[in-house]
């Protein structure tokens, strides 16, 4: 029930370092050891046949929101092995959300977890409901499987392995499709470049269902056959507990600032720790001097993004120096034109899914993916995210697009327009806060907008604050003044 796998599969990379590593620990689950690297050898080629027998093969979609859990792992790599593309959705999402990717993408199996909203959507496709308890995941019934279906697939390096969505400033999402090369290439090159050693031990708390977590934290780990301290999300306190059985530790900026609130957090609790890693938004020199204060530790900030995985990161070695996210990753190159980031290298995407148009317009002729980070590149190399050209709120480590959530305002009974913008919280790096012209004559209440959008919008989307107003600031072409509003609101999170 283990076919050696020898080919440009990404699961190969993973598959050689378990096999020489049979007995380490793969998942660890409240503190106790849940599967082995060889058991996980089974267990995906197990679940990878039972896909290939509900028809998953090469391309087809597996559109998946489930809970993060090791059952979820599992599946994740099982799709890697029967050549399925995996489609990650966030778990926060809402019915009328997930409509619109299941229309999009596709799938031929739709996966949910018990108690998402994925469970209540209509879907006329095959689907299936996975819980968090291995044993009774739907590859583990003795029927489920058939010796007919257990070879690996083959894959080429240009062919999808997942697909992940992200939003658009037009409001709509678009799947970014990454190859088998685009995943084995950067986690190879990460590997080397923060020194990945045999005897590490990742505490993964990131979620799972985007780049972070997915493809960095639990690549890495798996690359060098290195356990994994398994928390289904983050909770400081529990990770407070857990950060002396781990050597790395990897986390969007509200997880350090998490971390800095706890009394007890210091230098005991990471005396095991050989690096901490943070990224998918600005780490503020304030909590990189606050950690290295409390801690001793410098934290590596690195920058990437889903379309080009990670491009930049701190040297292990070297400075590491707050405000910056270092040089291009070996292999990668790194541009500014007109102020904005270009990137090239057999990390980038393939494209966007069925969406050649918007494919071309966000690269140059040449070839270059444009960021829409505004960065300098200083005569080192060393690259400073300044901005961002696109009109984007990074909350927490996710990504919010103000249109949406302005169409989805814009649509409520009594609203003119809206502007929807993002200010300094202290929890969440950047908070939503919504700015609603009413329609002449009506009257708006901020109450009654949160209630329209609880019904639309995954709740990390919503506003955290509503203002009514009669009017939006407008420039003389006619253009809503976001910078205004944005200094106008700037601290209403205090
Ligand atoms: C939760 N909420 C958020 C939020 N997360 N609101 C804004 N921004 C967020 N990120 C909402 C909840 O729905 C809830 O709303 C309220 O805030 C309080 O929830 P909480 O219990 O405090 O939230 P918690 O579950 O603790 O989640 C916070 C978090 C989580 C920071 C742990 O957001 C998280 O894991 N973020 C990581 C995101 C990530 O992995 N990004 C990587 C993207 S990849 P209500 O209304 O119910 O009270 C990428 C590329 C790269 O960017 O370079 O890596
Ligand atoms: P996503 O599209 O969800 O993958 O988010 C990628 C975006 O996150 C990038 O385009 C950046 O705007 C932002 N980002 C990621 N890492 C960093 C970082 N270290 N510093 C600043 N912004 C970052």
């Amino acid at each position: 029930m283990n076919p050696p796998i020898a080919n440009d599969n990404v699961f190969a990379l993973f598959a050689a370092a378990a096999t020489a590593n049979p007995d380490r620990a793969f998942l660890i689950v409240d503190r106790e050891p849940l599967l082995t690297y060889g058991a996980m050898l089974v267990a995906t080629a197990r679940a990878g046949a039972w896909l290939r027998s509900i028809g998953i093969s090469q391309g087809a979609r597996v559109l998946v929101q489930v809970d993060k859990s090791p059952a979820a792992v599992i599946l994740y790599l099982a799709c890697l092995r029967a050549g399925g593309v995996f489609v990650p959705l966030n778990t926060a999402y809402q019915a009328a959300e997930l409509a619109y990717f299941l229309a999009d993408c596709e799938p031929a199996l739709f996966v949910t977890s018990p108690g998402l909203a994925g469970e209540a959507v209509a879907f006329d496709g095959a689907r299936v409901s996975l819980p968090d308890d291995l044993a009774a995941a739907p590859w583990a019934a003795p029927s489920a499987v058939t010796d007919a279906h257990i070879a690996a697939a083959t894959a080429n390096r240009d062919d999808p392995a997942a697909i992940l969505y992200t939003s658009g400033t037009t409001g709509r999402s678009k799947g970014a499709i990454l190859t088998h090369g685009n995943l084995a290439s950067n986690v190879t090159v990460l590997g080397r470049a923060w020194h990945w050693r045999d005897d590490d031990v990742l505490l993964h708390a990131l979620p799972f269902f985007h780049v972070h977590g997915l493809f960095v934290a639990l690549h890495c780990a798996m690359l060098h056959a290195s356990p994994i301290v398994f928390h289904a999300r983050f909770d400081a306190a529990a990770v407070l507990r857990d950060l002396p059985t781990a050597t790395v530790f990897m986390g969007v900026p509200t997880f350090y600032t998490r971390l800095l609130a706890e009394p007890a957090f210091g230098a005991e609790t990471c005396r095991t720790i050989r690096v901490f890693i943070s990224g998918s938004a600005p780490l503020l020199d304030a909590t990189f001097a606050a950690f290295v204060g409390r801690t001793g530790h410098l934290i590596l900030e690195r920058y990437g993004m889903t379309e080009a995985l990670m491009v930049t990161s701190n040297p292990y070695g070297g400075p590491r120096i707050a405000g910056t996210v270092g040089t291009a990753l070996p292999g990668i190159a790194v541009r500014v034109r007109a102020g904005v980031l270009e990137i090239k290298g057999p990390n980038l995407f393939s494209g966007y899914w069925r969406n050649p148009d918007k494919t071309a317009e966000d690269h140059t002729a040449d070839g270059w993916f444009i960021s829409g980070d505004l960065a300098t590149i200083d005569d080192d190399g060393v690259v400073r995210i300044v901005g961002r050209a696109k009109d984007l709120i990074i909350s927490g480590g996710y990504n919010i697009y103000p249109k949406e959530i302005e169409l989805a305002i814009d649509a409520i009974d009594g609203v003119a327009e809206s502007a929807v913008i993002g200010v300094a919280h202290p929890d969440f790096g950047e908070g939503v806060v919504a700015v609603v012209a009413q329609a002449p004559g009506s009257a708006v209440e901020p109450a009654a907008i949160m209630a329209a959008l609880a019904i639309e919008l995954a709740a990390f989307k919503r506003p955290k604050r509503v203002f009514v107003v009669d009017d939006l600031p407008r420039n003389a072409m006619g253009k809503v003044q976001k910078a205004q509003l944005r200094d106008h609101y700037r601290n209403v999170f205090g």
